[in-house]
């Protein structure tokens, strides 16, 4: 393999939507270390109210590390065994709020609460009280004050400018990096003021990784370039052109200067196909859309734009409904089979394992081949389209119902190569995933919503 190009660095990572800590570390031993996915980023870890819903792991009642995914000891061996394949560990901070619940309660274990009251960690006077809606509940997103200080659906908004809140916070941050955590994403971060945010960031260890999560709203006054002085942010502009661009059959025409309009710069970005927020709300593609979210799975891999991070949850078709429970209401991890198609029927509550898809896999290893080659102009034919990565490798997608062939230009060598993202990482090539070169072109024929890539690994 030449070696004009450095290797790039590991940066794809995986959400693991509610899989309990002892998947998450099977899963880094079996599927993620070997595939070279270099993070995964859980669902909170925080004590949480008790319910069946997916989303009371969004609503804190204390701080330590227990919760429905797992105890503090199984979070800790996960990191541990993750780390030791190679994958960092990102938790989901929540930590713009706490409950949302009117009536007191009691929490998964066993922590008491009442509204705005969490015993020994926050009382009334550490929560904002907005005083500017009805219910002090968020109303209008552009008014920057009501995002950042009144409540996000009913949930005890914390007083994040206070110096007290914010030491606690750190503890509990400091808690998660004491067992090994790499970094954080940070939940709701746009209903906290960036500086809110920089100033805890700013107390962390020298290194922690944190990614900020802020939708972007063209029209809203909260944008997240304010957080990107700190640290990363998902950029939800990726998909949402990516997605409608596939479904209308015209190809994301890549844009070769370092901006893109309505993106954040590609060294802060984090970006997706979709999330559990938006599989349940807008994503234009989720696992439902099989062959065509794998295409766009592959698209984004293969892009030099941002951090990709690969989205893995459970089939579902009420949007509340939590993943399949055990007896005692601890989540159950399920199983992926072990060769997952990415159009295989799935019945409700069973996993996607979509970081076990071969043709993710296949990408995970184009995308360590053409480390940081150049995104070479794109080429689009017959309604199909690919890319070059300079001299490392191609790839091609053809979003649409019918079979269409196109021609892209390569100064890979001649010769035949195998379709990764047909073949996975397996050895040998069968005939029909097998791609020639031959003067400067990649010829590939493909299938309607078929996406194929090679790269200088994969010469058979
Ligand atoms: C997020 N990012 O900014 C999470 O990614 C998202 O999943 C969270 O919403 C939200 N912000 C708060 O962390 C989810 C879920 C909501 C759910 C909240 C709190 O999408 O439906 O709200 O978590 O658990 C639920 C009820 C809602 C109720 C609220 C408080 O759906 O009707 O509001 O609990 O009891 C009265
Ligand atoms: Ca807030």
């Amino acid at each position: 393999v030449p070696s004009a190009v450095e290797p790039a660095a590991p940066d794809v990572g995986v959400q693991l939507f509610q899989l309990p800590w002892t998947s998450i570390a099977e899963e880094c031993e079996s599927a993620l270390g070997p595939a070279g996915f270099a993070w995964v980023l859980t669902s909170p870890p925080q004590e949480h109210v008790v319910g069946e819903q997916w989303w009371v792991s969004y609503q804190p009642v204390s701080y330590q590390i227990e919760s429905r995914l797992g105890t503090r000891a199984e979070f800790a061996d996960m990191v541990s065994r993750c780390g030791a394949v190679g994958v960092d560990v990102i938790a989901d901070a929540v930590i713009n709020h706490m409950s949302g619940q009117d009536a007191p309660g009691t929490g998964w274990v066993g922590s008491a609460y009442a509204h705005q009251g969490y015993p020994g960690l926050y009382g009334p006077g550490e929560f904002h009280h907005c005083g500017l809606t009805a219910q002090d509940d968020i109303e209008d997103y552009g008014s920057r004050e009501q995002v950042q200080n009144c409540e996000l659906v009913n949930l005890a908004d914390l007083d994040t400018g206070s110096p007290a809140v914010r030491q606690t916070i750190g503890a509990y941050l400091d808690d998660l990096l004491s067992l090994g955590v790499a970094g954080f994403r940070i939940d709701a971060a746009k209903h906290m003021a960036a500086e809110d945010v920089a100033a805890i960031v700013a107390a962390l260890p020298e290194g922690t990784r944190v990614m900020s999560e802020v939708i972007r709203g063209a029209r809203e006054p909260i944008q997240p370039e304010e957080y990107t002085a700190f640290g990363e942010v998902f950029e939800f502009s990726y998909a949402r052109e990516l997605g409608p661009q596939l479904e209308s059959g015209m190809l994301y025409d890549p844009d070769l200067s370092d901006e893109r309009a309505l993106h954040v710069p590609a060294s802060s970005a984090v970006v997706f196909i979709d999330n559990h927020d938006t599989e349940r709300g807008n994503a234009p593609l989720t696992y439902r859309n099989g062959a065509e979210y794998l295409l766009a799975n592959v698209l984004m891999l293969a892009d030099d734009y941002g951090a990709p991070v690969v989205y893995s949850g459970y089939a579902f078709s009420d949007r509340d409904a939590g993943a399949p429970t055990n007896a005692d209401g601890t989540v159950d991890g399920g199983t992926c089979a072990p060769h997952p198609a990415p159009d295989a029927e799935y019945a409700d509550g069973d996993r996607t394992c979509v970081q076990r898809w071969a043709g993710i896999v296949g990408m995970l290893e184009w995308r360590a081949v053409v480390g940081d080659a150049a995104r070479m102009p794109g080429v689009s034919e017959n309604d199909a389209y690919g890319f070059e990565r300079e001299g490392r490798g191609v790839v091609a997608a053809n979003p649409n119902d019918a079979d269409a062939s196109v021609a892209v230009p390569t100064s890979m060598p001649d010769g035949e190569y195998c379709d990764v993202v047909a073949n996975g990482s397996g050895s040998s090539c069968p005939e029909g995933a097998r791609v020639r070169v031959r003067d400067g072109l990649a010829a590939f024929d493909l299938a309607p919503q078929q996406a194929a890539a090679i790269h200088l690994g994969s010469r058979v």
